[in-house]
């Protein structure tokens, strides 16, 4: 009974925009206002083929890109259920995802894939220093109570924190670490955000499918002087259960 109320959705067939991106956009709109709450189920493509008149194809466009897009998820055999809100992570301090994460309540692990002292001629351009600079390459799968969130490859020049690459970053915050062992004191990044699709490797320890929506960022970092440059770090967010946020001021 309570979904045959809920698939009350205005579609409008003489409207130019097609008919499975206003179901689509009906269906965003319940979950946003809350009618749709997390982990509720929603209508499968039988009953919103039969409630709207409409073929297999069109409901099944309209679920696969809310999911695509992160507003449902599907479980095998059980349907597809609204998903979490997503994550809205502030732009303006420069913050560390352990702290991003206590934030919010969340706990911040991570897999360490790999650990390495290398040396990177684009790297080191990057950061406007000497092309035969040590770099600790650190790569991580960043984790929000074990749920895959990001993966984030870091470059730390080596003559500031030598022997960082012996740590274990499992369960350890990079910037404390830079703070407490190096003395080192983080003053401020530049960052920029692109828009990208997930990758065979990003959808797979990230544990989306290939064409998942990312956001895709650049990150360096200074030290509190303001011009002395310690990290690079590029790093793939889901765009899935990201998103960003920013307070802009009128001039
Ligand atoms: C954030 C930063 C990353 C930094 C990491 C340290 C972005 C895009 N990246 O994820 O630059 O290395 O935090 O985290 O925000 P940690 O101290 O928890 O190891």
């Amino acid at each position: 009974m309570e979904m045959k109320k809920r698939l009350v959705l205005p579609i409008d067939r003489g409207s130019p925009l097609p008919i499975y991106y206003q179901l689509k956009e009906a269906l965003k709109q319940q979950i946003e206002s809350g009618v749709l709450k997390p982990h509720e189920l929603v209508p499968s493509e039988r009953e919103l083929e039969e409630a709207y008149h409409i073929s297999r194809m069109t409901a099944r466009r309209a679920l696969e890109e809310l999911e695509a897009e992160g507003y449902i998820y599907r479980v095998q055999g059980k349907g597809s259920f609204v998903a979490e809100p997503k994550i809205r992570q502030g732009l303006l301090w420069l913050t560390s995802f352990t702290e991003d994460m206590r934030e919010r309540g969340m706990r911040a692990g991570a897999k360490v894939l790999k650990v390495k002292v290398v040396r990177d001629e684009r790297v080191a351009r990057r950061l406007g220093v000497d092309p035969g600079e040590e770099f600790v390459m650190l790569q991580r799968l960043r984790l929000a109570d074990g749920e895959p969130m990001a993966l984030e490859t870091s470059y730390l020049r080596r003559r500031f924190c030598p022997g960082l690459e012996e740590h274990d970053f499992t369960d350890r915050s990079l910037y404390r670490t830079l703070q407490e062992e190096f003395g080192l004191r983080l003053g401020r990044a530049e960052q920029t955000v692109e828009a990208k699709v997930a990758d065979e490797f990003e959808a797979k320890l990230l544990e989306v499918r290939p064409g998942t929506p990312m956001l895709s960022m650049e990150r360096i970092t200074y030290l509190d002087d303001g011009h002395t440059p310690i990290e690079y770090v590029r790093s793939v967010y889901r765009g899935d259960r990201y998103k960003l946020f920013v307070e802009l001021k009128r001039r």
